[in-house]
């Protein structure tokens, strides 16, 4: 745990205990604030108690005695509209601020030589592995890295910081708009498309939002920036200014004069002004796709200015295991493979799915988001048939209709199980049962790693029931 000595003998108030709260609790008690801490959710609250935290309810305190409200980054700070609760500390003059605000200014308030590195990954897509991927590779370069962030770990439950440390932490649009003193040595912005929009009054809000991960950087520092996406390559673009951070263009389609990239597989790095091929990502079993391409280039780049030799990058690329969730094979059975996408919660990570594999049986559906399945139309050639779970169930037969034969499931073991029937019947080679549901998982799902757990769970009950009626043939 990171203990947040700023509001030592004071209190403060943390709205949220889930992953990101709850550890912002613990720090600032360990760190001598006297906290009072509030959920909305009972289960939440006896969790907290349990981990010694003061549960109070917030709406009941004095709010002028409150040095901050540290805020989860999942309630509403400006839009669809500021949370109650913000609005009350706004009224009082008490500041808001994020779990990864506190963590920055601990990591600023060390002396300049003592301080440990700190690498920001953010993008719609692809943060999550990419992140994962830098911690491996720094990891197996022998480097004291630490991940965290939206990855799943609350950023002060990390361990204690430390000046040889690196931190690698993945940055939602939320959490970013919840610093302004974070300072990332190393920052990266792999791609935009539009997500989020409610949260961030549209899309230039979104893209302001993502942009913060460069506040702060002075010439000493570097931007990795991904120029596969118009909105992306116009921030790349628009970085020359003087004091700027050095910038590292990178991109799985284009061969690049200055910067990596992912060309038919090859990975090039021409930072040094001459392209040098590095070495055919083929070899990485985990970093399937162009877009997975794109975190490779990212990662190498990261790595490179962090001062890890080529060599040794890819062949850190080549062992990573990959993440759950994540075209993540979970099983084969018959011989019908079964890949759990869930974390495709838009259409863009679905898109990546749907091309990596020319024939599938595709469950899809949940809480659907702005433009549905729109996007994805160029590869409904690739799907045999398609399964649809959740709320969206009826809009997405309406909108594959005449297009893609598909079958309204509802929930997720019908539909796996009837993916797998097809499948196995349908005379192709190797057939795949994908589930990349193009939406959010919360009309079924506490979130996407429960939806890929239950997938998991589906797919093993399948495989026990064969092995059963195997034992039973026997
Ligand atoms: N709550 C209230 N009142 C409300 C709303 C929520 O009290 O009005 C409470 C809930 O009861 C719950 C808690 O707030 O107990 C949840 O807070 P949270 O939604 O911020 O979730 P955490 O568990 O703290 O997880 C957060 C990130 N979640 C979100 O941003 C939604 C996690 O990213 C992150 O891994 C974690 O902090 C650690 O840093 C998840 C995510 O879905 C993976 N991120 C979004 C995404 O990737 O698209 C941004």
């Amino acid at each position: 745990m990171i203990a947040i000595t700023e509001y030592a003998g004071r209190e403060v108030a943390v709205y949220g205990l889930g992953r990101s709260g709850l550890a912002a609790a613990k720090a600032l008690a360990a760190g001598g604030a006297r906290v009072h801490a509030w959920d909305e959710g009972e289960v939440a609250r006896s969790r907290a108690s349990e981990a010694g935290v003061n549960v109070s309810d917030l709406n009941k305190r004095d709010w002028q005695k409150f040095a901050a409200l540290v805020l989860s980054p999942g309630i509403p700070y400006r839009f669809p509209r500021p949370h109650r609760l913000v609005k009350l500390a706004e009224m009082t003059g008490v500041p808001v601020v994020g779990d990864v605000e506190l963590f920055a200014r601990a990591v600023q308030a060390l002396p300049e030589k003592g301080r440990p590195r700190i690498v920001g990954i953010t993008g719609t897509n692809g943060k999550s592995t990419t992140t994962a991927l830098i911690g491996h590779v720094l990891r197996e370069a022998g480097r004291d890295a630490r991940v965290g962030g939206n990855i799943g770990t609350g950023v002060l439950d990390m361990d204690a910081l430390h000046a040889n440390a690196i931190y690698v932490l993945e940055l939602s649009s939320y959490q970013l708009d919840l610093t302004a003193s974070l300072h990332c040595d190393v920052a990266v912005l792999l791609n935009m498309s539009p997500d989020h929009l409610d949260r961030h009054n549209g899309m230039d809000g979104y893209v302001m939002a993502k942009k913060r991960i460069f506040r702060n950087q002075t010439a000493k520092d570097v931007a990795v920036v991904g120029i596969d996406d118009p909105r992306s390559q116009a921030i790349a673009m628009g970085r020359s200014r003087p004091g700027e951070a050095r910038m590292v263009p990178i991109s799985a389609e284009f061969g690049l004069a200055g910067g990596v990239s992912a060309v038919a597989g090859y990975l090039f790095d021409s930072m040094g002004g001459q392209a040098i091929r590095i070495g055919h990502l083929d070899s990485a079993p985990a970093l399937k796709g162009r877009h997975n391409h794109q975190n490779a280039a990212a990662a190498y780049a990261v790595c490179q200015a962090l001062g890890v030799a080529p060599g040794r990058i890819l062949s850190a690329l080549e062992s990573f295991p990959g993440l759950p969730h994540r075209m993540e094979r979970v099983g084969a059975l018959d011989g019908v493979h079964f890949i759990n996408d869930s974390k495709a919660t838009n259409a863009q990570a679905a898109e990546q799915s749907l091309k990596t594999w020319p024939r599938v049986h595709w469950i899809v559906g949940g809480q659907a988001k702005a433009g549905g399945l729109d996007d994805l139309e160029p590869y409904f050639d690739h799907v045999a048939h398609a399964y649809l779970i959740g709320e969206s169930s009826d809009a997405f037969a309406a909108r594959l209709k005449g297009k893609v034969p598909a079958t309204t499931c509802g929930t997720l073991d019908v539909a796996v199980r009837a993916a797998f029937t097809a499948a196995r019947a349908s005379g192709d080679p190797d057939p795949i049962v994908l589930l990349a549901p193009a939406c959010a998982s919360f009309d079924q799902f506490k979130d996407f790693e429960a939806r890929g757990e239950a997938f998991r769970q589906a797919v093993e009950a399948l495989m026990s029931s064969a092995e059963a009626r195997q034992v039973a043939a026997v």
